[in-house]
Order: structure tokens, then sequence, then C-alpha cells
């Protein structure tokens, strides 16, 4: 077994979370191209299970998910599912674009919507969605004392702007507020100009189903728990909203994504919400009103410089 290699009993093996954004991407993938995987559900905040040594023998940076393919690990979502593709390219869906315009584009949106080290909370949509859900994350590590948390994550988690974050949601509960509405703004561009791309009539973002519809379910399950996706409404998002049911009649969709939810994160949406949409929706729903009039100011400009 060279340094690489990961201990494994089947071809592919996946560490990953119930709940994880990047998780789901990959286990959406993973259904979506009908490649059978043993699971290895960990868990995050509830217990520090990813700080552990024996994970970071796995993935150093101790974040989840990591695929094991015939015992070498891959890292990062977006790389996963373009692994996947590569791998299996005529089994299942495939999932690159088609299009020219879906193959030109197909970079910068899945930039748009990675989570990835190097872009700041609340700089893509990605992130932003990531950090509006950081209320549960809170949620779940209240369970644990504040001094554990705070021993764990400064001491073992090797990303220095990710263990204060977690030390300062476990103490304050959350982020400070100016945060989450950057996050919300960021969100109501995203899913205006999602809306915009999707306005002329087409089925998925670049016409055939692709890994950024992969990204985007994860996204868009990701408002449901936060309680904003009352967003998704045929006045204001037509087209958004009939995309989210048909991603969601998917095959893939329960397997990936509602089978694997997770009971502390489901316990702590309930705790937070407590039935109530988020108190942040009429910010969402103000901000989305603002982008659409915007584009649409847009294309009417375009049509009178016609
Ligand atoms: N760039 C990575 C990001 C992975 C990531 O941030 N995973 C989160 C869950 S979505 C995680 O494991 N967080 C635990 C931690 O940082 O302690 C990817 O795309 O897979």
């Amino acid at each position: 077994m060279t340094a690489q290699q990961i201990a494994h009993e089947e071809e592919f093996e996946l560490y990953h979370y119930g709940e994880s954004l990047c998780s789901q991407m990959v286990r959406l993938a993973l259904e979506e191209k009908q490649i059978a995987y043993k699971s290895h559900h960990m868990y995050l905040e509830l217990t520090g299970e990813n700080l552990s040594r024996a994970y970071k023998q796995i993935n150093p940076n101790v974040v989840v998910p990591v695929l094991v393919h015939n015992g070498t690990p891959i890292y990062n979502s977006w790389e996963i599912l373009r692994y996947l593709d590569d791998h299996a390219p005529d089994q299942g869906t495939p999932l690159m674009p088609t299009t020219p315009e879906g193959l030109a584009a197909l970079e910068s949106q899945v930039f748009e919507n990675a989570l990835r080290g190097d872009i700041a909370l609340g700089d893509n949509f990605g992130t932003s969605i990531a950090g509006a859900s950081t209320y549960i994350l809170a949620n779940i590590l209240k369970r644990r004392p504040a001094l554990a948390v705070m021993w764990d994550y400064l001491l073992k988690h090797p990303d220095p702007m990710r263990k204060f974050a977690f030390c300062v949601l476990r103490l304050r509960g959350g982020l400070p507020k100016p945060l989450y509405e950057k996050f919300i703004r960021r969100l109501a561009k995203g899913l205006a100009d999602t809306e915009q791309q999707l306005a002329d009539g087409r089925d998925y973002m670049f016409d055939n189903y692709s890994l950024l519809d992969v990204m985007m379910t994860a996204h868009f399950h990701r408002l449901e728990d936060v309680h904003l996706d009352m967003i998704f409404s045929t006045d204001q998002l037509p087209h958004l909203t009939a995309y989210w049911q048909r991603v969601q009649a998917r095959p893939s969709y329960k397997p990936a994504m509602t089978d694997m939810h997770s009971w502390e994160w489901r316990a702590a949406i309930d705790d937070i919400y407590k039935g109530q949409p988020s108190p942040f929706l009429s910010l969402l729903r103000s901000e989305v009103a603002t982008r659409l009039a915007e584009q649409d100011a847009a294309r009417n400009n375009g049509k009178a410089a016609a």
C-alpha cells in the first residue's frame, strides 16, 4: 500500500455526511452515473469525527466528501463529478454539457456554485448558501460543551479561517448579522440569474442535464433547509420553480438527498425555524425583485439600442 492508498473493500467508497452540500453533489452524481459505492457516513459538527487522526489519514484537510476509487482518494466535489463522468462516460447520465454554449460557460458557472477554500463565504452562490445555513451548524455544535468544541477545532482543524468560524458559531450561535445579509443578497443575484438562464424554456441549465444541475439541486435543497424555499413561486420565479420540481422528480433525488437526511440536522432545523419561514425571507424576496427589475431594464435598454 503506497502512502496515497486508502484501505478499501469496494471499487468505489465514499466518505460523506448526509447534509453536506458537496457530499450531496457527489451522491447525486453517483446515482446519475449508476455507480454503486460503499458508504462511510461521517458525523461532522455533532462529534468532530472528521477531526480525528483516523480521518486525517484519509483527508488531511478534514473535509468531506472523499471518493476512494480502488484505494486512490479523490478530493473536491467538482473534481469528483468530472472524474466520475470521465470514468464512465457512457454509463447512466452524461454529466458534461452538450451544447457549445454550455461547454463555454461550464467553468465559470461551476466556479459560481462550488464550495472552495479560495472563495470567501458569500463571494459566490455556493458559499452564500453554505453561509446562510451556518445557524444549523451552530445549533448542532450546541449539543457539545463549548470547551470541547473549542479544543477540537482550535487544536485539530487545519484551516485557520474555519477553526475560528466554528468557535464563533459555538459561542455566538451564528455569524454577525451583516454577513447573513450579504449571503442573502448574493443568493438573490444567483436566483435571478438562474431564472433568466432558464427563461427560454430549456429543461436544464445547459439544455441537457449536467453537473451544473447536480450542483443546483443540492443548493436548492439547502434553501428548503433554511426555510427560504417560499421564494420558489410561479409569480416571482416561474422558470426556476418548474426547474426545481423537475430536478426533484429525477430518480437520483430520493436516494442521494432525502434518504440521507441526518437526524441531528433535522432536529436543528425544527429547533431554529419552528415551522416558520426564515426571518431573511422578506429580504430575499425584495432583493430578487430588485435583480429581476434590473434584468428587465437591461433587456429593454438593449431593445431600444437595437
Ligand atoms: N472544496 C471541497 C469543500 C468540502 C467542504 O467544505 N466540506 C464541508 C461540508 S460541505 C466539510 O467537510 N466541513 C467540515 C469542516 O470544515 O470541519 C469540496 O468541494 O468537496
